[in-house]
């Protein structure tokens, strides 16, 4: 398992090949998803064993990836405390009471791995069946996770959040230590079960300024990475739009920054501090040219890749819902062609 190119690639060790994963890989465009997703909300199928388990290995089976993604939602631990949510199709998730005042902090109890013991199985079942292939665990940052609680569901500009984030600091730390403390606790509950990475989705947090970013998210991030460290995983940091806070993402103590499609990796080096791997970067929506294009394309991600210490090839968001799999297919075949050394 040491010797998988996903995790050498992280540890910014010479590889085999380049590896590649895709956000979203599990659970968006592939047919024997959506058929087995038929009549199963998707909560419901978030929380059982055997969805889990499948839904993760179809596309590592498919395109042959360097790493599997855990199939579940950063909403998951949420609903596991008791937040009444609901991810509504076609939206997202949806909370039924947002959080806006410091009576709202009651329902963010501490998470034990009790609440989720359907991770813990899903995660161990995984492990076995994936051999050597890695298994990427996951949660939402408390950013991102603070952003559907205060809105209230999915929002274009984070206008509730940031208000709070400006208008009344402390019971934005509150609220922030809270879903830190749940988010060390789910990522310790999927590492204790087998996951051998994990990346924090901090998705939405480039609606930040830089200097916010330092004082109101970076401190409850970094303790998520320092907590996990001793654990001795691989820790991964994405979000989107965050150009300008890259230095910032790597300082908050992640051994891989994910680079969304705006900031080429030869620019994001210069931009995060030595000492870090990266991740990332092919626009999703490229996957919808035609394939000279994606060849190119692709080829110019891993050419710009070859100046970090370490690359992961991945997208650089989300897999797009009606994206052909076998473009991805091909994709990562390119990737592993192209980047082979000898
Ligand atoms: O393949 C994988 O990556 C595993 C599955 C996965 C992951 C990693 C799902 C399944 N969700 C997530 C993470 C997630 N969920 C993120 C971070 C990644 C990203 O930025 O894309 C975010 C922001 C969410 C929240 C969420 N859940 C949204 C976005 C809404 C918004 O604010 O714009 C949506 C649409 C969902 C629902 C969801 N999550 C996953 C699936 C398969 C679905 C669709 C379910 C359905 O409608 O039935």
């Amino acid at each position: 398992m040491e010797a998988s190119p996903f995790l050498l690639a992280c540890r910014r060790k010479p590889v085999p090949h380049t590896p590649v994963w895709y956000m979203r890989q599990a659970g968006r465009s592939l047919p024997e998803y959506l058929k087995l997703r038929e009549g199963v909300p998707m909560m419901e199928a978030c929380a059982r064993p055997d969805m889990i388990v499948e839904i993760t290995m179809q596309p590592v089976r498919r395109y042959g990836v360097d790493a599997a993604i855990f199939f579940s939602d950063i909403v998951v631990p949420l609903k596991a405390i008791g937040v009444d949510l609901d991810i509504k199709p076609g939206v997202g998730p949806v909370i039924a009471d947002p959080v806006r005042d410091r009576a709202g902090l009651g329902v963010l109890r501490p998470l034990t791995p009790d609440d989720v013991p359907y991770v813990t199985e899903a995660a161990r079942a995984l492990t076995g069946e994936l051999g050597a292939t890695p298994l990427i665990g996951f949660a939402g940052a408390p950013f991102t996770l603070a952003s559907y609680l205060i809105e209230g569901g999915p929002s274009k500009n984070q206008d509730r959040t940031k208000a709070m984030m400006y208008g009344d600091p402390e019971l934005w730390d509150a609220l922030m230590e809270r879903l830190t403390d749940i988010t060390i606790a789910y990522l310790e509950v999927q590492i204790a079960a087998g996951a051998s990475a994990v990346q924090l989705f901090d998705s939405w947090v480039g609606a930040v300024a830089p200097q916010d970013y330092r004082a109101s998210v970076l401190p409850h991030t970094r303790r998520i990475f320092e907590a996990i460290a001793p654990l001795g995983v691989p820790r991964i940091h994405f979000g989107v739009g965050t150009g300008e806070l890259l230095g910032l993402m790597g300082e908050a103590g992640a051994d891989v920054v994910g680079v969304d499609w705006r900031v080429p990796l030869d620019e994001a080096v210069r931009r995060v501090e030595p000492g870090k791997a990266l991740q990332g970067n092919l626009d999703p929506a490229v996957l919808f040219a035609p394939w000279e294009v994606v060849e190119r394309r692709a080829r110019d991600v891993l050419d710009r890749g070859r100046t970090a210490e370490g690359h992961v090839f991945n997208l650089g968001h989300g897999v797009l819902p009606s994206t052909d799999p076998d473009v991805l297919a091909r994709l990562t075949d390119l990737v592993h062609e192209a980047s082979a050394r000898g």
